[in-house]
C-alpha cells in the first residue's frame, strides 16, 4: 500500500475529494465538433447524457474542456469558450454528484465557472497566462499544474532534456512556488507529468517509469494517458484502438500512487481501480 505525506481530504468547493483512494475523471469535451449526432439532441444535451454515464460508471470527477490542445488547432476566444463551457458547468453542477474540473488557461473561464460550480482548476499552462494565478487564488479552488514546455502549438517542436525527471520536477517546483506567492496554498496544488505534452515517445515512457520521483514534491498526481500517443507509439495502433494500452497505463499508474487517472474509457478504468484496491486492501 502506498502512503502519501500529503492530507488526504482536498476541498473542491462544495465537495471533498478523499485522496487515500484512487479516483476517476472522465473526460468531458466541449468543443463543437465532440457531440454532434445529425441534430436530434442539442450539443448540451448530449454532452449532459455523456457526463452522466461517466458518473454512473463512477466517475468522481468530470473534465470540461472548450479549447483544443491539439498542434494546429484553432485558438478559441474567451467569449467563445465560455459559451462552451459554463452552460456545461452550471448543468452538470445542478444534476450531478461529481466534483467538476475545468480544463483552462483563460482567468474569465475560471471566475465564471467557479461561480456555477467548478470544483478543480486544471490548466495545462500551469496558471502561466497574465491573471490566472490572481483568478484561480481568487476562488479559491485547488489546481491541477502541469508539466508543458512552450505552447500547444509548437511544444512538440523537437523537444529536448538533459534530465527529464529533474527538468519535470523543477517546473512543477517553480510552479508551486508560484501558486504559493499568489496565495494558493500547497493543500490546493495537484501536480501533472503532462503525458504528451512537449515530449517525444522516449520521453513519455522514461517519465511514467520514474512518475515516483515526483512524489518528492509532496501533492497527488494526476495522470492523462488515455488514448494517447505514446500508447499508438507503442502498440501501432490508430486512436480508437487504445483502450487495452490505456488500460495497462492506468493500472501502473495507480501502483505508482497517482491519484487520479483523467481518462475517456471510465467504467474500464474504474473496474481496474477496483480491482487493483481489492487486492491491495487484502490482508
Ligand atoms: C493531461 O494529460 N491532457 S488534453 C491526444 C490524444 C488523446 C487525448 C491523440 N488535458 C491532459 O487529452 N489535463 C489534456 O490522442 C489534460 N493532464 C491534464 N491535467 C489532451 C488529451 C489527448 C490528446
Amino acid at each position: 500500500m502506498t502512503s502519501t505525506l500529503y492530507p488526504t481530504r482536498l476541498p473542491c468547493g462544495n465537495r471533498v475529494l478523499d485522496l487515500s483512494r484512487t479516483h476517476v475523471m472522465g473526460i468531458l469535451n466541449a468543443t463543437p465538433d465532440s457531440f454532434s449526432d445529425g441534430g436530434r439532441y442539442s450539443l448540451l444535451d448530449n454532452a449532459l447524457r455523456h457526463a452522466e454515464a461517466m458518473v454512473a460508471a463512477g466517475a468522481t470527477l468530470i473534465d470540461i474542456g472548450g479549447e483544443s490542445t491539439r498542434p494546429g488547432a484553432l485558438p478559441v476566444s474567451v467569449q467563445q469558450e465560455l459559451d462552451r463551457v459554463a452552460p456545461l458547468v452550471e448543468r452538470v453542477a445542478q444534476s450531478l454528484d461529481v466534483v467538476i474540473s475545468v480544463d483552462t488557461s483563460t482567468p474569465q473561464v475560471i471566475t465564471d465557472t467557479a461561480r456555477l460550480g467548478a470544483g478543480l482548476i486544471n490548466d495545462v499552462r500551469s496558471l502561466r497566462r497574465p491573471g490566472a494565478l490572481e483568478a484561480a487564488a481568487a476562488v479559491g479552488l485547488p489546481v491541477c499544474i502541469m508539466h508543458m514546455l512552450g505552447e500547444p502549438g509548437d511544444m512538440q517542436d523537437n523537444p529536448h532534456y538533459q534530465d527529464l525527471v529533474g527538468e519535470v520536477s523543477g517546473f512543477l517546483a517553480e510552479r508551486m512556488q508560484a501558486c504559493e506567492q499568489a496565495g494558493i496554498p500547497a493543500e490546493r496544488i495537484v501536480l501533472d507529468p503532462g503525458f504528451g505534452f512537449a515530449k517525444t515517445l522516449e520521453h513519455n515512457l522514461s517519465l511514467f517509469k520514474r512518475m515516483e520521483a515526483l512524489h518528492a514534491l509532496g501533492r497527488p498526481l494526476l495522470v492523462g494517458v488515455s488514448r494517447k500517443s505514446m500508447i499508438g507509439g507503442v502498440l501501432g495502433r490508430p486512436v480508437d484502438q487504445r483502450l487495452f494500452g490505456g488500460l495497462a497505463l492506468a493500472a501502473l499508474a495507480m501502483t505508482k500512487g497517482a491519484k487520479i487517472l483523467r481518462v475517456h474509457d471510465v467504467a474500464e478504468t474504474v473496474d481496474v481501480v477496483r480491482m487493483i484496491t481489492a487486492v491491495e486492501s487484502a490482508e
